[in-house]
Order: structure tokens, then C-alpha cells, then sequence
């Protein structure tokens, strides 16, 4: 997989950035210039900021920081910098009308497969950025990244579907495996130093100790969630911790989001259809408040970003951590649910064949997973290529969220990745899956 041929590391820059710009398109022609420029929530950028900051951003860091070209439209850049205006107040913005975002993003991508065809990916000499591609990949990941945001509006934006796609393969038959997987105790390396295209967050790989644990095989289903709900979870304040509590208290919470109760029976919003919530699905846009007091009521706790690490990574055959429970390989399509090849989470217990050698299913795609975790630097964490990336948001305000959904692209998708969020948050792809201590007589 780490290859140091150029000709294959052109390839692979090449088809990442073309893979992200064909989701950027249908993201961004499946509605009229009206509702791009338009403020679903406010929450969210207008669809049409996300394109011109994808623009802007492969602009800065790969023309001008990385090729040291002069700037095409150096003053649009307050506009697009996300440190400037917060989302809510981007619709007031002059933006680039919806034609000019397109145009302008055609425009950056023209120039940088022109570097792109000229880059030297010859290992010796060449700068971190260019060696093994990582430039193009990060570009790559960022635009995939915002095209999970905007996919993320279009599920908060009103009226009928805008987009469609086919449903992931029910379960031939429904998962009857053990209900949670044992990892054993002992070292593991956790986080990577080889894989080519990680972000600095993900860096460097480094060793830890973690006892035995129990972890959930499969995500926490909706008919497992409804469960909490039914039995009152969230009147209870006693599941929930102060900050949670306050804001079940203050928005009047009772379910997850997009959920509503009619006649009896639970219905959820989905892309603009509204459909009964399917029970065997992973639970999807819970908060972490709402993860952890679930995990609570049920006796259990949300595992740490080590242990899930650790569950997705460890081979105990070989004491190995591999880039996917599955092994080294690529995603494929039966090993994981990526890509918004599906607008939704698959069945619990699908994929087989991604299942980790513990016997953990799920742990790639399908919904981001909680962990108990503050996103917090490695230990010899180096800010890469700038600290706007990951640095600025260590510290204790958001929670770590593990795994991928189904929006994710497998490009921003491994064992390492790391993504994060504020522990309120619950319009994005999220779900979780449950953990426990292991008994003292099973510690390795
Ligand atoms: C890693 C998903 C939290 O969307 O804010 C996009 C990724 N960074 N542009 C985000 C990102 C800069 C980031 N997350
Ligand atoms: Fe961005």
C-alpha cells in the first residue's frame, strides 16, 4: 500500500481529487442557485460557501503555499477563511455567486492538476508536502470533508428529496453474534507515523498501555435507543452529566434528532423523507451528552478513544496494529459503508467481512462513533502544515468521534483517523457503541 512509485502516487493523488470533485458536483447541482445560496440552518454555510471555500482553501495551500504561485483572488479569502465568520453570519457575506464559486473552483482544480502532472514525487529531495503526494490527499480529504458537511445541510434543508440513492443490503439473516467482543489487555501502537496520507493529528505513532476490555460488536441500534427513550431516559437526570442535562432542559429533548412520535410510533426525516425509524439501524445524530447517558442507563460507559483504537487496529495474532480491523487493505464496498453510496447507516452487524479479528463489526462507515475522549495532541504532536488543521482545537471542548459514516469517503477514512466535535452536537452522522471494564480474572 505505501507505494513510493511517482506514476502510482500520481494516479492516486488524481483519482482523489476526482473522486471528491464528482460528490462536490452532484452535492451542488441537485438543488437550484436559490437554495444554494440559501441558509438551511443556521448551523450550517450556504452549500454555495462550502464550494468556494474548497476552492479557496486548495488555492492557498496547494497553488500558493505548494507551488508558489501568485494568488488568483487574494481578496476573497476573509470571506472563505472559517476563523472569520462564524457559519451563522455567512449568508450576509458577499459570497461568489453560485456560477462564480463553480467557475473559480474549476479554475483552482485546472491548476492544480497542472502541478499535479509536473510534481516530482521522487522520494529524495522533496519537501514533506510533496513527498508521497500528502499535498493532493489532504486536499482531497478537506473537499470530502465538506462534502460530508454539506450533506450534513442537506439533511437539515426543508422540503421534499434532493437526493437519492439505493439502500445498503439487508441482512440475509439478522445478526445473532456475541453481543460485545473482549480485547486483551497489553500494549498497542496507537496513532502512525508510515501511513503516507494521516494529518498531523493522527501523528505519530507511539505506544500504549491498555487494560482488557469489553466493547459492544456491533453500534447501539435504534430499538436499543428507543429503549432509553421509552423507559424515560431523558427526564432522568441522574444519567446525565450537568452540561447534557441543561441542554435536554432547555431545547425539551425526548429523542434523537429528526425524530418525531405520531400516532404511537416513532417517525424520523431522512433526506427530506419522512419514514418510520427502522430499528435495526445504528442510532444516528445523538450528541455525545446523549451517547454517554445511554451508556449510562444501560450500565456501561462510552470506551476511549484508545480502546477504540485499539479495538479497530489490534491484531492479537501478531501484537500488530493494522490501518483497518480488516487488515491492511483499501476499503471496498462489503467491507464497510462509505462514500454516500447510501444515504444511511446498514443494518447492525453487516460486513462481515469488515469484522475485526476480536470479532467487531461496523468500526469503518456506517455512523461516527463517540468516544469518552477529549481531542487531545499525541504525545510529539507537530502542527502540520498549519496549526489551523488540528492545534487550535486541543484542549477539552470537543470530543473525539471515531470510524466514519456513511458520508465519509474512504480517502478520510483508517484505523488513525480522528475526527471531533462539540460534545452538543447532533446534526452530524453520529452514533456510538458501548464499553465496559473487563473482570480482573480476564486482565492478560
Ligand atoms: C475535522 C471535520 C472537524 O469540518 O471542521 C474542514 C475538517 N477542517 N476544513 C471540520 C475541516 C478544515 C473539520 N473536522
Ligand atoms: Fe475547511
Amino acid at each position: 500500500n505505501v507505494t513510493t512509485d511517482p506514476e502510482a502516487l500520481r494516479a492516486r493523488a488524481a483519482d482523489a481529487l476526482e473522486t471528491a470533485r464528482r460528490r462536490t458536483t452532484l452535492l451542488t447541482n441537485c438543488v437550484d442557485e436559490g437554495e444554494l445560496a440559501a441558509q438551511h440552518s443556521p448551523l450550517m454555510s450556504p452549500l454555495v460557501w462550502d464550494l468556494a471555500h474548497i476552492g479557496n482553501q486548495e488555492e492557498q495551500w496547494l497553488l500558493r503555499a505548494v507551488a508558489g504561485q501568485e494568488a488568483i483572488r487574494p481578496e476573497i479569502d476573509p470571506l472563505y477563511d472559517a476563523f472569520e465568520h462564524p457559519r451563522s453570519e455567512r449568508p450576509n457575506l458577499p459570497l461568489l455567486a453560485p456560477e462564480e464559486a463553480r467557475g473559480y473552483a474549476a479554475d483552482v482544480r485546472g491548476r492544480a492538476f497542472d502541478v499535479l502532472e509536473k510534481a516530482s514525487f521522487e522520494a529524495a529531495g522533496t519537501s514533506r508536502l510533496s513527498r508521497s503526494g500528502f499535498a493532493f490527499g489532504m486536499i482531497a480529504q478537506h473537499e470530502q470533508q465538506h462534502d460530508e458537511t454539506m450533506l450534513i445541510t442537506h439533511q437539515l434543508r426543508k422540503g421534499g428529496a434532493a437526493l437519492t440513492a439505493p439502500d445498503p443490503e439487508p441482512l440475509a439473516r439478522p445478526y445473532d453474534g456475541p453481543a460485545e467482543a473482549l480485547v486483551p489487555g497489553g500494549p498497542f501502537t496507537m496513532g502512525t507515523t508510515a501511513e503516507p496520507w494521516a494529518l498531523d493529528n493522527e501523528r505519530p505513532a507511539h505506544t500504549r498501555l491498555v487494560p482488557p476490555f469489553h466493547i459492544d460488536t456491533t453500534p447501539v441500534t435504534n430499538s436499543a435507543y428507543m429503549e432509553f427513550v421509552e423507559e424515560g431516559g431523558y427526564r432522568e437526570q441522574r444519567w446525565w452529566a450537568p452540561a447534557g442535562w441543561a441542554m435536554v432542559r432547555e431545547h425539551d429533548l425526548e429523542a434523537p434528532l429528526f425524530w418525531r412520535r405520531e400516532g404511537g410510533q416513532w417517525l424520523r426525516r431522512r433526506f427530506g423523507v419522512s419514514e418510520p425509524v427502522p430499528p435495526d439501524e445504528p442510532v444516528l445524530h445523538v450528541s455525545w451528552y446523549e451517547a454517554n447517558a445511554y451508556a449510562r442507563w444501560a450500565g456501561r460507559r462510552l470506551p476511549s478513544e484508545e480502546e477504540w483504537e485499539k479495538a479497530a487496529r489490534h491484531d492479537p495474532a501478531t501484537g500488530r496494529s493494522m490501518r483497518y480491523p480488516w487488515g491492511d487493505a483499501d476499503p471496498t464496498p462489503d467491507r464497510a459503508n462509505l462514500g454516500q453510496r447510501h444515504l444511511r447507516p446498514a443494518p447492525a452487524g453487516s460486513y462481515e467481512l469488515g469484522e475485526s479479528p476480536t470479532g467487531v463489526r461496523q468500526l469503518m462507515g456506517d455512523v461516527w462513533e463517540w468516544t469518552s475522549s477529549d481531542f487531545l495532541p499525541y504525545p510529539g504532536f507537530v502542527a502540520y502544515p498549519y496549526p489551523e488543521y488540528s492545534e487550535v482545537f486541543f484542549g477539552g471542548d470537543f470530543k473525539v468521534l471515531r470510524g466514519g459514516s456513511f458520508a465519509v469517503d474512504a480517502v478520510a477514512c483508517r484505523g488513525t483517523f480522528r475526527n471531533w466535535d462539540h460534545p452538543v452536537r447532533r446534526q452530524i452522522f453520529s452514533g456510538f457503541r458501548t464499553a465496559r471494564d473487563a473482570e480482573p480474572r480476564e486482565r492478560a
